[in-house]
């Protein structure tokens, strides 16, 4: 009998399983200050790379200047490695030192 067709006691298990791998993780993605990248192309990338308004891409990027760290955005593992990789790039490309990390949320 096919996985998705299973009825009966099983069926419980089966659904609760199937709930649970279908349920993805989530990554909080931050930005770190440093005193060489300029603040206007922190606010650049947090409008480009994570849709930020541009209120809030400023109200961010000094809430990293002030305190070391910010919140950039909250994404699957995938969306949030490739959100990393856009800014270390970017970064590089324009000769700024600024990082960026993510932990699970
Ligand atoms: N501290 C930087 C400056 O004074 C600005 C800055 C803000 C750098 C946020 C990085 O993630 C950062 N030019």
């Amino acid at each position: 009998m096919s996985e998705e067709y299973k009825s009966g006691i099983e069926e419980g298990i089966e659904l609760e399983s199937k709930r649970k791998v279908s349920t993805p993780s989530l990554f909080k993605v931050f930005l770190l200050n440093d005193d060489y990248t300029t603040m206007d192309f922190v606010v650049l990338i947090l409008e480009n790379v994570f849709h930020q308004p541009p209120v809030e891409a400023t109200r961010i990027m000094l809430h990293v200047h002030k305190n070391g760290k910010g919140l950039a955005g909250i994404y699957t593992r995938e969306i949030a490695e490739t959100k990393v990789s856009e800014v270390h790039e970017m970064s590089q490309k324009n000769n700024f030192p600024l990082k960026c990390t993510m932990e699970e949320a």
